[in-house]
């Protein structure tokens, strides 16, 4: 069993226990396991990562909540092109140290077929690219990260290190269907002009959190007080060999390898 992780809590390899796991992610969209890792483990990433803070990459531009490029057919105040802010840093996969609790986590085969009965997938594969598969997310304060929708159909992420104020989670479920190939245009608006009710998802450092991004509409508020707010994305495909694009590497690393 994984030593980063708290295994007699939470039974990752019992059936009944990942059943129960997937109908909540099936009801919710989302899922959070208390205390996952342990506090060693929270401890000595926080440790590796708070160094490399100087060196996270920031995007400089904004972007719509669909993380695509605009439409210059569509009006400038359309759904589709409406520009979010979103100024949290973060640090690649390349950055993480070989010998980083996350990549022993990232990589136990437990583990993986875990969210694959989770998530009622077959296939769990890395990303293909050198950047993508573990990140450490920096908010320290002001930043946040803006209203978007994932790419990917699930992310699993666990807090480093929570700060004083802000840094709240908050989402729309089922904004939309996307597999249908629905947009949503009029629910975004309502959204981004603040005409829906929010949720919020509360997490502590240590949790594991699985959330269905690609649908539901979601953010980070801004960082209040001097504490930064420190998160880990872990990223998986469900099938192999697939890396961001050249252009998609440049607007969320900065760079192509
Ligand atoms: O910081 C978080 O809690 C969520 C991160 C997120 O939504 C993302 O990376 O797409
Ligand atoms: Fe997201």
């Amino acid at each position: 069993m994984n030593p980063h992780l708290n295994a007699d809590t939470h039974l990752i390899a019992d059936s009944n226990y990942i059943a129960r796991c997937r109908r909540q992610v099936d009801r919710d969209g989302a899922l959070v396991l208390k205390s996952f890792f342990t506090a060693d483990a929270i401890a000595e990433v926080i440790a590796q990562s708070e160094p490399h803070e100087a060196d996270a990459f920031y995007a400089s531009s904004t972007h719509n909540v669909y993380l695509t490029p605009p439409n210059p057919d569509l009006a400038a105040d359309h759904p589709f092109n409406r520009q979010i802010v979103s100024t949290k840093g973060l640090i690649a996969d390349d950055e993480i140290p070989e010998d980083s609790p996350l990549r022993s986590v990232y990589n136990d085969a437990t583990f993986r077929s875990f969210l694959c009965g989770v998530l009622g997938i077959d296939e769990i594969h890395p990303y293909a690219d050198n950047v993508s598969s573990i990140n450490v997310h920096f908010a320290s304060k002001g930043r946040e990260l803006g209203w978007h929708f994932d790419n990917s159909s699930f992310a699993v992420t666990m807090l480093l290190r929570a700060p004083e104020g802000g840094g709240t989670f908050e989402y729309v479920p089922a904004v939309r269907d996307a597999e249908a190939g629905d947009m949503a245009y009029e629910r975004v608006a309502s959204v981004l002009d603040g005409n829906e009710p929010v949720q919020q998802l509360d997490f502590e450092p240590g949790d594991l959190v699985l959330f269905r991004g690609r649908n539901a509409m979601h953010r980070v508020t801004p960082t209040e007080g001097a504490v930064t707010r420190l998160l880990v994305v872990f990223a998986y495909n469900d099938e192999p060999g697939i890396g961001l694009s050249d252009s998609a590497l440049k607007t969320f690393y900065g760079r192509t390898s």
